[in-house]
C-alpha cells in the first residue's frame, strides 16, 4: 500500500480562499483539513472545502469531451470536438458577423486561473458586443461605483476586520457566504475577536441571517430600502457636524455636491419605506462618525436591486464623510501581489472607468466594463434582426438556472444554431450544447487566485501546486479558450496552433512588462527553466514583476512562483496599509465623491420615499453547503436536511393557512412553483425568503445526486425587465410574489 502524502492547496469553492491540507493515497483522496499555518485562513475550512473529495471523484464529472450526435450528446476525442466547434461557429461569423456569437460566463470562471486570464482573451478574439457574465447577477454595481470613485473595476475597500471595533454589515451574509469582494475565511472568528476587544458588530439585513444571530444588532431592513437608509445616514453626517474628511481632505472631490443630494432623505422621510426607525438611523450615523476605528461593508443584498450602483456608492460615501477611508481599522484596500490594476502603471492617476461604448440592440442597455447586462441575453437570442444572437459560448455558466427568466433561457438555448460549453457537468444550461469541453478537477491544476487577494484581509501571497498529476490528453481550460479563440479568428482550429498563438502573445507582454533587456532574458530563462506555459508562465510574470515581486532579479529578496510554491501556508505580506492616493487611477488624481451618475440616481430614487409596497416580496439566501447552481451533486453537501425551503414569517404563514412543513404555490412573473414552506421568525413580516440555484429536475440533466432533491428555480419567479439602471445589474431581491396554500391532493404529489 503507498504512503500518505501530504499537499497544500487553496480552495476554489468560494472567495474565502481557504489553505487546505490535503491527505491523499495514491490517488485517493484520504483526508482534508484547514491548514493551520495558512497565513490567511489559518486553519479554517467550512464544509464545502472537504467537498472537494466528492468533486474531484464525482462520476457524473465530465472527463471527456462531448458532442452531439443524432440529438443526444456522445463522448469524442478533444480532435473531434474541436472539429465540431469549427463547423459550428465559424459559418455563423461568416454568414452574420461576430455579434451572432454571444458569449456568457459564470461565477467558477473567477476561480479558476485559467479561465479568468483567458475569458478576457476569447472576448477579444471573438470581438462580439454579445458579452455576459455573472456580474451582472450580482456586483456589477458596486464595480461601477468603486470604478467611478477610485478610478478602476476592482478598487473596492473592504473593512480591516482585524483592527476595527464598529463593523456595519449591509445587505452580506458572511457567515453563510464567507465573504464576497472580501476574502476574510473564518468571519466567526473575526467577528469574535471584534466584539471581544469592545467593539460593535451591525447587520441590516431583511432576515435575521447567521451573521445578525451573532451581530450585537439586527436591524429588519423593508427590502430595496438600503437607498433611502444610507442616504439619511450621510444626511445625518452634514446636518449633525459629523464629517470629517481627515486625512483625506484635499484628495476628496465633490463632498458639496453629496451634501446638497441628500438634503431631501431625512431620517423621518426615509423610515417609511427602509422599516428602520428615525432614531435609529440617527444613532447608526453618530456611531459610525464617533467611532476611531469603524467600517462600513455593503454586498450583494445592497447590489440586486434597482438602485444598487447608488447603494454602492453611498456605502463608501459613508466611510469616506466619517475618515474611514484608507485609515487603519476602517474601510482599506489590499495591495495584490500580482493581477491587481491598482498596482500597474504610474501611480495616483489614470485613466479611470468608461461605460456605454455600445449599447444592447434590444433594450438599448449600455455596455459595463465591456459586458452587457445578463438579463438582455434571451431577447437576443429571441428577437429576429441584423445582430441576433444564433450562438452560444458559454464557460463556467448556467444562466437557466442563475438569471432571472431562466425558462425563457433555456427555450432560446433550445432554437440556438451552434452552442458549446465549457462545463464540468451536463446540466440545466449545458444539455442544450452541440458541444462541451470538460474542465480539469481543481485538484490537477496549479492555483492561484488572480482576484481574491485585492480583496484580502491580509496581504499575502499564495500558490499551490497540483495535488495530482493531470491527464496529459486533457487539454486544459486556458488552452481550450485559446483554441476557441484560434477557430473564431480564423488562424487554426487546434490546441497545438492556439498554443503557438498564445506563446507569440506572452513574449509579447513579456517585453511590454520587463522590456528588452537583462530582465527579459531572465524571465524567458525562468519560465524555459519551470516549463511554463500559458496561464501558468503568465502567472511568473505578474508575480515577479508585481508590488512584491524580484523584478526579475532587480529586487532579489522580491516574490516568485517559485519561492511562493516552495512555502505549505503561502507568503505573509502583513496587514493592510493606507494605499491614497497611491492606488487611485482616476483621472483628477483625487476620489470622485460625488460621480454624475450617482448624483442623478439618488435624486431619481426620491420616488422610493412614497412608494407603495408590495404586499409579500421574496429574497434568495445561501446556505453554506450550498453554492450556487453546482454543488447539489456533491453526496456530502447533498445529505441531511432539505434546503431549498421558503422561509415564511409566522404571521404570513397563518394569514395563508399554512404551517410549518407544508406545502404551497409561489408564483410571480408568470411562473407558479411548489414550495415547502419552513415558518420562521428570522424573516421580516411581509417577506420570505428562497435560495437560488435549484431545480435541477429538468430532462437531460445528468446529475444523479442533484436529481434526488432538485429544488425549484427561484429564478423562474423574478422577471427579466427590471434592471440597476446605471450598471445593468439584475434585479434579485425584493421582487413581488403571491403565496398560497396548496390543495392537499396537489402537495402530496407536490411533495414527492
Ligand atoms: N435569484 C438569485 N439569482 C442569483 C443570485 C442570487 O443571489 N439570487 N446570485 C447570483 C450570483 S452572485 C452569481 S455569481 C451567479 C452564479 O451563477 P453562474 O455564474 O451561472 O455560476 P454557478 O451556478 O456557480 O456555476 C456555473 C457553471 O459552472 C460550472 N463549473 C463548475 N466548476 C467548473 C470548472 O471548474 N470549469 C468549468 N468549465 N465549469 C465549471 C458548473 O457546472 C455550472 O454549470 O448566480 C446569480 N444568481
Ligand atoms: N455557501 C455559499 N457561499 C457563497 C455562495 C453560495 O451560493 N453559497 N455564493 C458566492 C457568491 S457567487 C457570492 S456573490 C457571495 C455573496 O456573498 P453575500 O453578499 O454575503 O451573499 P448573501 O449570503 O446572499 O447575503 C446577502 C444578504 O442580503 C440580504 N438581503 C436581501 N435583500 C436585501 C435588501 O434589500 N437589503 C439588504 N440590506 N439586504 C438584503 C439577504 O437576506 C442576505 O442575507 O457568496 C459567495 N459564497
Ligand atoms: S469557506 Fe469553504 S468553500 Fe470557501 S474557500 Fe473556505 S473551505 Fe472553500
Ligand atoms: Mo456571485
Amino acid at each position: 500500500m503507498e504512503s500518505p502524502r501530504t499537499s497544500y492547496r487553496i480552495c476554489p469553492l468560494c472567495e474565502a480562499c481557504c489553505g487546505l491540507e490535503i491527505t491523499t493515497r495514491g490517488r485517493e483522496v484520504v483526508a482534508i483539513r484547514g491548514a493551520p499555518n495558512d497565513v490567511l485562513s489559518r486553519g479554517y475550512l467550512c464544509p464545502k472545502g472537504y467537498a472537494l473529495k466528492d468533486l474531484h471523484e464525482d462520476p457524473d464529472r465530465l472527463r471527456q469531451p462531448l458532442v452531439r450526435r443524432g440529438g443526444t450528446l456522445q463522448p469524442a476525442t478533444w480532435e473531434e470536438a474541436f472539429e465540431a466547434i469549427a463547423r459550428g461557429l465559424q459559418p455563423v461569423i461568416e454568414q452574420h458577423g461576430r455579434d451572432a456569437v454571444a458569449l456568457t460566463f459564470g461565477n467558477p470562471a473567477a476561480h479558476k486561473m485559467g479561465l479568468l486570464l483567458y475569458t478576457g482573451r476569447l472576448a477579444k478574439a471573438l470581438g462580439s458586443r454579445n458579452v455576459f457574465s455573472a456580474s451582472t447577477l450580482d456586483q456589477m454595481p458596486k464595480q461601477l461605483a468603486n470604478g467611478w470613485m477610485f478610478g478602476h473595476w476592482l478598487t473596492m475597500p473592504i473593512p480591516d476586520i482585524a483592527r476595527t471595533d464598529w463593523l456595519l454589515v449591509i445587505g452580506a451574509n458572511p457567515m453563510a457566504s464567507n465573504g464576497s469582494l472580501w476574502c476574510v475565511p473564518d468571519f466567526r472568528g473575526h467577528a469574535k475577536a471584534l466584539r471581544q476587544r469592545g467593539g460593535k458588530l451591525v447587520v441590516i439585513d431583511p432576515r435575521r441571517t447567521e451573521t445578525a444571530a451573532i451581530a450585537d444588532e439586527h436591524h429588519a431592513i423593508r427590502p430595496g430600502g438600503d437607498v433611502v437608509l444610507l442616504a439619511a445616514m450621510v444626511h445625518v453626517l452634514f446636518a449633525e457636524g459629523l464629517v470629517k474628511l481627515g486625512r483625506l481632505e484635499g484628495l476628496l472631490d465633490g463632498v458639496d455636491a453629496v451634501r446638497s443630494a441628500v438634503t431631501p432623505y431625512t431620517p423621518e422621510a426615509a423610515a417609511a419605506r427602509c422599516g428602520v426607525d428615525p432614531e435609529t438611523i440617527r444613532r447608526l450615523a453618530r456611531e459610525l462618525a464617533a467611532a476611531p476605528r469603524a467600517a462600513v461593508y455593503g454586498r450583494i443584498g445592497t447590489c440586486v436591486q434597482r438602485w444598487g450602483t447608488v447603494n454602492s456608492w453611498l456605502v463608501e460615501v459613508l466611510n469616506a464623510l466619517t475618515g474611514h477611508l484608507d485609515e487603519p481599522g476602517g474601510a482599506m484596500f489590499a495591495k495584490a501581489a500580482a493581477f491587481a490594476d491598482n498596482t500597474v502603471g504610474p501611480p495616483g492617476r489614470g485613466r479611470g472607468i468608461v461605460t456605454g461604448r455600445h449599447a444592447s440592440r434590444v433594450s438599448g442597455a449600455p455596455e459595463v466594463w465591456g459586458e452587457l447586462p445578463m438579463t438582455c441575453l434571451a431577447e437576443e437570442m429571441e428577437t429576429p434582426g441584423e445582430g441576433q444572437v444564433r450562438a452560444l459560448i458559454s464557460v463556467a455558466s448556467n444562466p437557466v438556472l442563475s438569471a432571472p427568466g431562466g425558462p425563457r433561457i433555456a427555450r432560446a438555448l433550445e432554437r440556438l444554431d451552434f452552442m458549446v460549453s465549457l462545463d464540468i457537468y451536463v446540466n440545466e444550461t449545458t444539455r442544450h450544447a452541440d458541444v462541451i469541453l470538460p474542465g480539469q478537477s481543481p485538484l490537477e491544476l496549479l492555483h492561484y487566485d488572480t482576484a481574491f487577494p485585492q480583496f484580502s484581509w491580509r496581504n499575502q501571497a499564495r500558490a499551490s501546486a497540483p495535488v495530482f498529476e493531470p491527464d496529459p490528453a486533457h487539454v486544459p481550460e486556458w488552452l481550450q479558450l485559446t483554441t476557441l479563440g484560434v477557430i473564431v479568428s480564423g488562424r487554426g482550429s487546434t490546441p497545438a496552433q492556439a498554443l503557438q498563438v498564445d506563446d507569440e502573445a506572452l513574449e509579447v507582454e513579456l517585453q511590454r512588462v520587463t522590456g528588452s533587456g537583462a530582465q527579459a532574458e531572465a524571465a524567458r530563462a525562468a519560465m524555459q527553466a519551470q516549463g511554463l506555459r500559458g496561464a501558468e508562465a503568465r502567472l511568473e510574470l505578474a508575480l515577479r514583476s508585481g508590488p512584491w515581486g524580484d523584478g526579475f532579479g532587480v529586487r532579489p529578496e522580491g516574490l516568485t512562483l517559485e519561492r511562493v510554491l516552495a512555502t505549505s501556508g503561502g507568503i505573509d505580506l502583513g496587514e493592510l496599509q493606507p494605499r491614497l492616493p497611491e492606488a487611485l487611477r482616476t483621472p483628477c488624481g483625487r476620489v470622485e465623491l460625488a460621480p454624475p451618475v450617482c448624483l442623478q440616481e439618488l435624486q431619481r430614487a426620491q420616488e422610493e420615499l412614497h412608494a407603495v409596497q408590495p404586499e409579500l416580496v421574496v429574497i434568495g439566501r445561501r446556505d453554506v453547503r450550498s453554492n450556487n447552481s453546482w454543488m447539489h451533486n456533491l453526496p456530502v453537501l447533498a445529505k441531511g436536511r432539505e434546503r431549498c425551503t421558503l422561509l415564511v414569517h409566522p404571521s404570513d404563514a397563518a394569514s395563508r393557512g399554512l404551517a410549518d412543513g407544508a406545502m404551497a404555490t409561489i408564483a410571480g412573473a408568470g411562473a407558479a412553483l411548489p414550495v415547502r414552506v419552513e415558518v420562521s421568525d428570522a424573516m421580516r413580516p411581509g417577506v420570505v425568503c428562497l435560495p437560488h440555484g435549484w431545480g435541477h429536475g429538468e430532462p437531460g440533466v445528468q446529475l444523479g445526486v442533484a436529481a434526488q432533491r432538485p429544488g425549484v428555480n427561484l429564478n423562474a419567479l423574478l422577471p427579466d425587465d427590471v434592471r440597476d439602471a446605471p450598471s445593468g445589474n439584475a434585479v434579485l431581491n425584493g421582487v413581488a410574489v403571491t403565496l398560497v396554500a396548496m390543495p392537499a391532493v396537489a402537495a402530496l404529489a407536490a411533495a414527492d
